[in-house]
């Protein structure tokens, strides 16, 4: 088979690629069979693939040829403390991929090494899901750009030491993506990309055993398609249809588009709704093996083409379900996956004032196999998650729905909060399903009518972004949240956003506050200054590299979580609203405020210490 790729290429890209071939081919090849073999066209099917993979091969451009190079001679390069995301929607920061391009001399003075920028290829008209509904991977949404825009801003990126992240959405396409039109007009090889059931026997059974995603604005899991005659599978929105990755032809053809897309420039792919990729009956079709075994063979066949370029799993999963999106040693599978538990146990701490949860989590964070990471963050452009924390909820005996309930109405605003937040996809005002909300609304910034109030607000906004700093991942910030931006109401006004509440946290990029970035007399500016000094602090240590060791402290009170990266750096964090006391051993020192502690150290509400031992 790896002769079929081989014989497309020049005779001076044969060795290189004949060594990857060596070292991959062996177990793509296996897994390709496991999920596939039984079909009797496999071996040419198999062939194809790999001549189409030398194709990508042979185009990949020289300078990304020598970047695959240079990261393969540091496979670890991601997992420095000096790695630091950025998230952000094209439009909304900059406009277009041009007016992104003249933000990123900020990104680079704010440490920024990593940008993802949130969907941006030709979307469906109308409702899109904010991009989340692909009509064509091979081009830019017209209003952003063009391909050669693209291809100037990962170049111009590259040159700043920023990889880009681009979204690739394999689970579904929009119902006006070439496929789901052939399907329409009665192509059978077309319909057969997806799930399609003639009636609604098979979607009954399964659906005995689904979840819902959107239960409120897009009930179920199937919807009718008057054009197929049929239902078609969808998880997410009516409109984004479910590809059928038990069809070869789908995985060849999502891992070619995956690589015409790496040789534009994209250096990490963000593989949205990575759980969802293999359907069973039974089940609720979500981290199914042969999930894993799809992505395991893209990661071979990006070890082959492009190997340096990173897959981050976005799976909104439970916490013991996630070591399996970065596989193993033997098997790797993706080089980043989202720690979604973390995020959401951070603000659990902070509802409860106690961190139960996060140190469940933190206990049930296993170490990491080599050169992969999870990612760590504050907020995101979804809701945040409750029901991932469902089996940390109820370690204690506590009922977890009641309990996550609790924090969901904490953050909805509910009896007395300080948090301005929405409540997502649930009717039931006792369910947990998500919330919605800037980071410094759902911390109490935009409730402050004091002085005082609006500091407790910035700590927990820092105490936030502290976690996810030191706690040794790749942390990405939210676009606003390094200048404390609020709410956006505004898509109350826009038909095709009002029925979704994520919007809430989808802000333009307020470029007052961003002139404010160095004045401390303003909240941006206090925001802004104190994040980019722990930014700067975080480059300085080691200790905090994501692969670094983490010890959970057993002697911290109830609500401060205490962690230790190694020998020689602690992190002691306060979740609550009353001061906590902390017994030092030996002479620290607080890097922040570049002092000398001894003795029991006194938190105050939502304080934080980074202290490394003297
Ligand atoms: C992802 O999200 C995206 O991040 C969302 O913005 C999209 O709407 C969705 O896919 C469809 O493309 O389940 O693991 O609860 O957390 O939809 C994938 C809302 C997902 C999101 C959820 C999520």
């Amino acid at each position: 088979m790896s002769d079929r790729l081989l014989a497309v290429l020049s005779e001076d890209l044969r060795p290189l690629a004949a060594q990857r071939l060596a070292a991959a081919e062996p177990v793509l090849r296996r897994l390709l069979a496991g999920l596939y073999g039984e079909r009797a066209d496999f071996d040419a099917w198999l062939g194809e693939l790999m001549e189409s993979l030398g194709v990508l091969y042979a185009a990949r451009p020289a300078e990304l040829r020598a970047l695959d190079l240079e990261r393969l001679a540091c496979p670890g390069w991601f997992l420095s403390q000096r790695m630091l995301g950025y998230c952000a929607y094209v439009q909304n920061f900059g406009g277009d991929l041009n007016g992104v391009a003249e933000r990123v001399p900020y990104l680079r003075e704010l440490g920024v090494s990593y940008l993802h920028l949130l969907p941006f290829l030709r979307a469906r008209g109308g409702e899109n899901d904010g991009g989340f509904a692909v009509s064509s991977f091979d081009e830019v949404e017209p209003a952003l750009g063009s391909n050669a825009d693209l291809m100037a801003l990962t170049a111009n990126l590259r040159l700043a030491g920023i990889s880009l992240c681009s979204d690739f959405i394999l689970n579904h396409v929009a119902d006006d993506h070439a496929w789901a039109r052939a399907a329409k007009a009665g192509d059978a090889d077309a319909r057969a990309m997806f799930h399609v059931f003639p009636d609604r026997a098979m979607p009954d059974r399964y659906e005995r055993t689904l979840g819902q995603v959107f239960p409120q604005v897009a009930p179920g899991n199937f919807s009718f398609i008057e054009e197929l005659d049929g239902w078609a599978w969808t998880t997410f929105y009516p409109y984004q249809w479910d590809l059928n990755y038990a069809n070869p032809a789908v995985f060849a053809a999502m891992a070619a588009a995956l690589l015409r897309l790496a040789n534009r420039g994209v250096e990490v792919f963000r593989l949205d709704s990575t759980a969802f990729l293999w359907k069973r009956e039974g089940t609720n079709s979500m981290n199914q093996p042969e999930a894993h075994q799809l992505l395991q063979a893209l990661r071979a066949i990006v070890d082959i083409v492009a190997p340096g370029v990173l897959l981050k799993a976005e799976a909104i999963v439970p916490t013991r379900e996630l070591p399996a999106y970065l596989g193993s040693a033997e098997a790797p599978e993706c080089h980043i996956a989202y720690h979604s538990s973390l995020m959401a146990a951070g603000w659990v701490a902070l509802a409860e004032q106690g961190t139960g949860v996060l140190r469940e989590v933190v206990r049930n964070t296993p170490a990491l196999p080599a050169a992969a990471t999870w990612l760590s963050y504050v907020r995101c452009h979804d809701d945040i998650g409750w029901n991932v924390l469902r089996a940390e909820a109820s370690a204690d005996g506590s009922d977890s729905a009641v309990r996550l309930a609790r924090a969901a109405r904490f953050f909805s605003g509910a009896e007395g909060s300080y948090a301005i937040g929405a409540a997502f996809q649930s009717t039931d005002p006792n369910a947990a399903h998500g919330s919605n909300g800037m980071a410094a609304s759902l911390t109490g910034l935009q409730a402050a009518r004091t002085d005082e109030e609006g500091a407790l607000a910035l700590r927990r906004m820092l105490l936030l972004h502290g976690l996810a700093l030191s706690f040794g991942a790749l942390p990405v910030l939210y676009m606003g949240d390094e200048l404390a931006m609020e709410n956006d109401y505004s898509y109350q006004d826009r038909p095709q956003h009002a029925m979704d509440s994520r919007w809430l946290q989808r802000p333009v990029f307020d470029l007052q506050r961003w002139k404010h970035r160095y004045d401390v007399s303003t909240v941006p500016g206090t925001m802004h200054q104190a994040l980019a000094k722990l930014v700067r602090l975080r480059g300085r240590h080691d200790a905090l590299a994501a692969n670094a060791p983490r010890t959970l402290l057993a002697d911290a009170p109830d609500g401060m979580l205490a962690l230790a990266r190694g020998e020689r750096f602690l992190t002691l964090m306060n979740f609550s609203g009353r001061p906590q006391g902390y017994a030092l051993q030996g002479v620290w020192r607080d890097c922040v405020a570049e002092q000398e502690k001894v003795g029991t150290l006194v938190l105050e509400p939502y304080a934080m210490y980074w202290l490394v031992r003297e």
